[in-house]
């Protein structure tokens, strides 16, 4: 597994190893740019399982594109079913303006998200120049964003305890 930007986890930390059983994390992920979106997710998985979170206690949720990521996310905070929320996405530059308004509507929905829920919801969402940087940060040279944000899911959990 490739960590960027975060130590990897304390295997030998067995309290938390243990107290992380009963988390359960709902990974939201968008369908647009699945060839990119479907190794975030690969990477979000296998590092919540490698720090102890249980394979049943993570919840899969595929929407349409990263747009929907938004009202996906708010229903599922007011589920009160989940320790955490990942929203997975890939948005990469073309030639209209659509790039600029999706990245800042989706930053600032899934920011509001944050203000009201009770559980975290972290931000898993590329915003690339072109396909190459997106190939570097979902398994290239420069890691795997989804294990970064499973990562932090992980941190923000045990914060809110
Ligand atoms: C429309 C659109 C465009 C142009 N680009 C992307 C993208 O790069 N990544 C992505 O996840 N979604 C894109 N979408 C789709 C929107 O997120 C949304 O699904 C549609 O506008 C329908 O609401």
């Amino acid at each position: 597994m490739n960590y960027s930007g975060f130590n990897i986890p304390k295997k030998e930390d067995k309290i938390s190893f243990s107290l992380r059983k009963k988390y359960k994390v709902s990974l939201i992920v968008s369908e647009w740019n699945n060839q990119i979106t479907s190794k975030l997710l690969k990477g979000a998985i296998e590092a919540l399982t490698h720090s102890g979170i249980l394979s049943e206690n993570i919840s899969i949720t595929k929407v349409p594109g990263s747009f929907e990521l938004i009202f996906e996310a708010k229903k599922k905070s007011k589920e009160l079913k989940f320790d955490s929320i990942i929203v997975i996405g890939c948005l990469i530059k073309g030639d209209t303006k659509h790039f600029k308004y999706l990245c800042k509507s989706i930053s600032y929905g899934i920011a509001r998200i944050n203000l009201k829920s009770s559980i975290p919801v972290i931000f898993c969402v590329l915003m690339d120049n072109n396909i190459e940087q997106s190939i570097e940060r979902s398994g290239g040279k420069i890691g795997n964003k989804g294990v970064d944000a499973a990562i932090t899911s992980i941190k923000m959990m045990e914060l809110n305890k």
